[in-house]
Parts: structure tokens; sequence; C-alpha cells
């Protein structure tokens, strides 16, 4: 549906369901995310058949409105994953943004320079209370912003079982990352829910090695993942079904409306085409896997007149070391 958008971004001839070369001039990027996401399709197909998901027909590769980007979708679905899909964006030298009026936005937009976006995620179909894969790489000639983490599916601060259940094992492994992409400091305290022990937040400036534990990380983590699903058998209980879906709800509820990339998004291709893209595809089934609005799940966000507080956080930013021991308990905000 998004053809029918009134918006300019226009669709490239990109191949259906292939990940293919990008941008002119996009030989002397430093790096790209495109074998990021080669390997992952590479690697998932191991595991399991990955049938192109119907998305994938409405979105599949864009055309920014300045015409010197591009927005490459891909979107698939197996017996035991609801939805694999990644969004990748590459920008080239010059990319501009015209009309903003939020200072904010310039400022980030204005270190666009051949700016590099990877957010690959991977939900499970509800009978699964597997984690939701989730690496969202944010890269411009200056920094790189990374979180990478199999998000738990349920409360790993409360539920002790769900925690040893998946992530018992991987905290050791997980470990090893610390030293070469260690804890990127105060974080929007309620993103710290949707994540886990083993999470890898990190910023840093563009360098090969950087790049190199980067890119170990991805493909380490996305294995740990497949094993799980590999293992996991699915749930036949209908109640359990049905907690699963809704935690499954609440989350993608919770970054379709508050992810910090939103902001860059609708700078890209416009408020009409970007929320599709956030609704429709990157966090698909937000509308219809249940009834609950923001607002059910995060109450606090409730203005005065009943809309959403446009604040992406209502507790402000805290953890500024890691709050998760190396045992994989929460230490709280302690440090913060
Ligand atoms: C910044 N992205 C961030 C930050 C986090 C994340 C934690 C740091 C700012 C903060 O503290 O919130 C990522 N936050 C997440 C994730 C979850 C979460 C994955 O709660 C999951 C539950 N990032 C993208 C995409 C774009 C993008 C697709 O994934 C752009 C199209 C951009 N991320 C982006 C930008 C910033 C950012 C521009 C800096 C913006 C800012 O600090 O305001």
């Amino acid at each position: 549906f998004i053809y029918t958008s009134t918006f300019a971004a226009t669709k490239c001839s990109g191949v259906h369901g292939m990940v293919r070369p990008l941008m002119t001039g996009d030989s002397a990027s430093p790096f790209s995310y495109k074998e990021f996401i080669h390997f992952a399709l590479e690697e998932t197909k191991k595991y399991t058949d990955l049938t192109p998901s119907t998305l994938q027909e409405n979105f599949s590769c864009l055309a920014s409105l300045d015409g010197k980007t591009q927005l490459q979708m891909l979107a698939f679905e197996s017996p035991k994953i609801r939805l694999l899909r990644s969004l990748s964006i590459e920008g080239s030298d010059g990319m501009q943004f015209k009309g903003t009026t939020l200072e904010h936005a310039n400022h980030v937009i204005s270190k666009l320079i051949r700016s590099q976006v990877l957010d690959f995620a991977v939900f499970p179909r509800p009978e699964f209370d597997l984690p939701i894969f989730c690496a969202n790489f944010f890269t411009t000639a200056t920094t790189n912003i990374v979180v990478l983490d199999l998000n738990p599916l349920h409360d790993v601060i409360s539920q002790k079982d769900y925690k040893e259940k998946y992530y018992k094992r991987l905290i050791p492994h997980a470990l090893d990352y610390a030293e070469l992409l260690p804890w990127g400091g105060k974080i929007t305290s309620e993103s710290l829910k949707f994540f886990s022990p083993i999470v890898i937040w990190t910023k840093f400036s563009p360098c090969q090695d950087k790049h190199h534990a980067l890119y170990s990380a991805f493909k380490d983590y996305l294995k740990s993942w497949l094993k799980l699903m590999d293992q996991a058998s699915g749930e036949t209980e209908i109640p359990q079904i049905i907690i699963n879906l809704e935690w499954q709800h609440r989350y993608l509820t919770w970054r379709a409306e508050k992810d910090p990339g939103h902001l860059l998004l609708r700078r890209l291709v416009g408020e009409t085409l970007a929320k599709e893209i956030i609704r429709g595809f990157l966090f698909n089934g937000v509308d219809d896997m249940g009834n609950k609005t923001f607002l059910d799940y995060f109450p606090e966000y409730k203005c005065d007149d009943g809309t959403i507080n446009p604040k992406r956080s209502m507790i402000g930013k805290s953890f500024e070391s890691r709050p998760w021991n190396a045992r994989g308990e929460f230490i709280s905000n302690t440090s913060s």
C-alpha cells in the first residue's frame, strides 16, 4: 500500500527478495550492513525454510525524498517465525533534509554523511515464548549507536525461570564482547525493561576493529537465537499462547510508538510513509495482534487531555554503567 502514498518517496528497481548493491558512490563507504543481512538469511536457512512474507510485495526498496538515500526492506516467515524482517538504509555524501523545524532533528541529520542503518528483527510465532532477535545499528561518519540483543518476551527481572531458560548459558559468552563493545552509557530508562542480561548496548567512533567485533557479535547472537528456535517446541495451551501474544503485542506497541529511529525515518520519507513502514512493516502486528493501546500498556505516558505524551521517556535517562552483573543478575540502577 505504500505506492498509494501521497509522499514523493519513489520505488526503486530492487530485485524482489534480494539484497543488491546500493547507491552510486557507496564503494567508498567504510563498510556496509549488507554482509550482515546476507549472513543472517543464509544462516537462518540452515535451520528452517524461509518463505517470503506477503509484506515483501508491499515493501521492498524505496528511495528517500532527497533521492540520495535508499531504504531496503526484506521480510520472511517460517513455521516458527512470524516475521523476520530487515530495514537497511544507506545514505551518500550530501544527503539533505529540508524544512525541519526541530533543532534536534537537524542536529542528528547534519551528521548523516554516508550513514548506514540496520534494523533487523525476528519475531517468533505466538506459540513460542522465544526472545525477539533485535539488531539496531545506526552509523554515521563519526558515531555508531548499537543495540544487539535477544530481547526477552517476558520480564527477566521478575521472572527468574524465563531468564534461566533462555539466558543462563549465554551470559558468559556475552561477557566476551564487553571489552570491545562496552556499555554505551546512560540510556532511556524505559528501554531497559525490553533488554536482556546479554544486551550489547554500545556507542563508538567507527573503526575496523569495532566493526569486526560487531559483526562477530551479530553472527554469534543470531546463531544463539537460531539454536534456541531449533530446540523450541510450540506451546499448545491456549492461555499460554495468549500470554505470549499479548507480550509480543506490548513490545510492538512500545517500539511502534517510541523507537528512537522514528524521527529520522520521518525526515527521510515523510510522515505518512514513515507511519506505514513503522506500523505495517517494522512492527507489523501492532494493529492486529491485540486490542490494547499504547496507553493501556504504558499509562504513565497519558497527558491530561488523553493523548500520548510525545516525550520518549517519562523517567529520563539512567544506567550509566551496565545494570547486569556477570551472573546476569539485575543490579538495579544503583550506579545511575
Ligand atoms: C538512538 N537507538 C538509540 C538509542 C537506543 C536505541 C537505546 C539511544 C538513545 C536512547 O537512550 O534511547 C535503540 N531502544 C533501542 C532499541 C530498543 C530501544 C533497539 O528501546 C528496543 C526495545 N535507530 C534505528 C533506526 C534508525 C535509528 C532504524 O534502529 C533510523 C532510521 C536511529 N537511534 C537512531 C538515532 C539515534 C538512536 C538517530 C540517536 C537519537 C537520539 O539519541 O535521540
